[in-house]
């Protein structure tokens, strides 16, 4: 009787975990969809019509509105690809400067909007944000390939014209870890045989999607109601002998642990959930 209580309880752990692990994967697939969609809409009405019909208040509001079709993320935005020949021009046009992205101990010292960053220096191209959900304008006119972890994103993006994730980083004017998706925006309808090099130069911009991944899952698992029964931690396993903690405790207090996979649709990095138990047996 025992041996089956404990076979009942690994069903129950793998059947909750499993249940949790679907919903938040199906929830990012279909915000990714619609971030993809929204790179298709720049491509339409930014770069195909002369003059634009997208401006900053347009984006802001359509970004806005539509914000329930996108769960999970918390906010998106355009960068446009600049060459340095284009840049003197692109800041007249603009009338501001783009900007360096600061790094983690110089955003401790000072506010990082804006109006208090340096200036980028000298770079062959530069991605700056020119279009922003509300939620995240304290990133626009700032060079996106001056982080680490954005500038890899927009060159795989670009060059494999699919959505690619970073590895999970502490976001501006977070507290928490995120990830970033990132799709390129292209200025002609590319073959689909197009090779990395013809997808480079037809690049004009990329759209991206930030998550915060902490406050995000929170709130699907309060959803469920099921918080005193499991515990639920998510992981960037990417590089397998250094399982990155995105959203948990971590704190492994029992011999019964449940491990389900999640495809957030970039075939480059791996995520699992790990659960367990509140209550031992
Ligand atoms: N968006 C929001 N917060 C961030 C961030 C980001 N990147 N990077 C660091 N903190 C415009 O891939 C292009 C968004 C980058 C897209």
């Amino acid at each position: 009787l025992s041996g089956s209580i404990a076979l009942k309880r690994v069903d129950t752990l793998a059947s909750m975990c499993g249940e949790r692990a679907r919903m938040l994967q199906d929830q990012f697939n279909v915000s990714m969809n619609h971030v993809h969609a929204l790179a298709i809409l720049v491509s339409t009405f930014h770069h195909g019509k002369n003059p634009s019909a997208i401006d900053q208040i347009t984006f802001g509001e359509y970004t806005e509105r539509t914000a329930f079709e996108r769960p999970l993320t918390s906010g998106v935005a355009y960068a446009v690809k600049v060459l340095h020949s284009e840049r003197e021009q692109f800041e007249k046009q603009q009338g501001w400067t783009i900007k360096k992205m600061e790094s983690e101990d110089q955003t401790l010292v000072q506010d990082c909007s804006p109006e208090n960053l340096d200036p980028a220096p000298l770079q062959d191209e530069y991605a700056p944000v020119i279009l922003t959900q509300e939620t995240v304008s304290h990133i626009v006119s700032i060079d996106m390939m001056s982080g680490k972890d954005d500038r890899e994103n927009i060159l795989r993006a670009r060059a494999s014209g699919k959505g690619v994730l970073t590895s999970p980083f502490k976001l501006l004017k977070s507290n928490h870890l995120g990830v970033v998706l990132t799709f390129a925006v292209y200025n002609t309808e590319l073959p689909l045989d197009a090779t990395p090099e013809q997808k480079i130069e037809a690049c004009v911009g990329y759209l991206g999607a930030s998550y915060d991944v902490p406050s995000l899952v929170e709130k699907l698992l309060q959803q469920l109601a099921s918080k005193q029964t499991i515990v639920v931690n998510v992981y960037d396993t990417t590089n397998a002998s250094n399982a990155i903690l995105m959203y948990g405790s971590d704190v492994i207090d029992t011999d019964l642990v449940h491990v389900s996979n999640l495809d957030f649709g970039d075939p480059s990095r791996r995520h699992e959930m790990r659960c367990w138990f509140k209550q031992k047996a």
